[in-house]
């Protein structure tokens, strides 16, 4: 694919936020994976149900009421300071280890490279400069410019815009394969990154154009 600019997913996809896990494990000891997952899939959720609600509340709004309901799930008795440590580990989140490589390679074939995110701007920015990845990004575009969250069209629809290039001439990669579906849905040619190797692709009516394990895999399937 012959590509000018290539658009990520941020959570899960640069960013693991499967590294709360540890933190998770200190203030809770034996319930560190499953308050993280839990937190994961309830924040994820809440986006869902509040985009069909028609109730936007911004993702560092609902990520804590994600956390409050996973950890009441699990009968964890979640203070405020615990709360408050753990979304602080969500401002520092892991990059992937092929996220530096990959973006880098990328940017070395003039790529323009973008985040397109359901996170707040303040929380995205955070986690960009804490990863050091701000001098290998173009945009970093939240949906809460327009209080709609993703898999909407209209988040899609930003990322041409913003980076002034056609939708034809756009990499779409997430490991959310409903998130590859939406993008897919508005247009874009889309890469699946497996970060969960087990992981079944979602049944949405759109298949991946591209699957790839690592972000390293990147230019050489754009240069073909
Ligand atoms: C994001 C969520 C979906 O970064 O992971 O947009």
């Amino acid at each position: 694919m012959r590509a000018q600019g290539v658009v990520f997913d941020a959570y899960g996809t640069l960013f693991d936020v499967f590294s709360v896990t540890r933190v998770c494990e200190q203030l809770f000891p034996g319930y560190g994976e499953r308050l993280a997952q839990a937190w994961r899939a309830k924040q994820l959720q809440y986006s869902l149900l509040r985009a069909a609600m028609g109730r936007y509340e911004n993702f560092w709004r609902l990520t804590p009421d994600g956390l409050t309901f996973a950890s009441r799930s699990l009968k964890l008795n979640l203070t405020p300071a615990a709360r408050d440590q753990l979304m602080n580990a969500y401002l520092t989140l892991a990059p992937f280890s092929d996220v530096q490589p990959g973006l880098t390679a990328l940017r070395n074939l003039g790529l323009r490279l973008a985040i397109l995110s359901n996170g707040e701007p303040k929380m995205l920015a955070a986690a960009v400069m804490s990863a050091d990845l701000d001098h290998l990004l173009d945009e970093t575009i939240s949906v809460d410019e327009i209080g709609v969250y993703k898999p909407s069209a209209e988040v899609y629809a930003l990322a041409p815009s913003r980076l002034g290039l056609d939708v034809k001439a756009l990499l779409f990669v997430s490991s959310t394969s409903w998130d590859v579906c939406g993008a897919a849905s508005a247009g874009f040619t889309t890469c699946w990154i497996r970060r969960a190797a087990d992981d079944p692709p979602e049944e949405l009516g759109f298949t991946a154009s591209h699957v790839i394990g690592a972000l390293t895999e990147l230019p050489a399937l754009l240069e073909q």
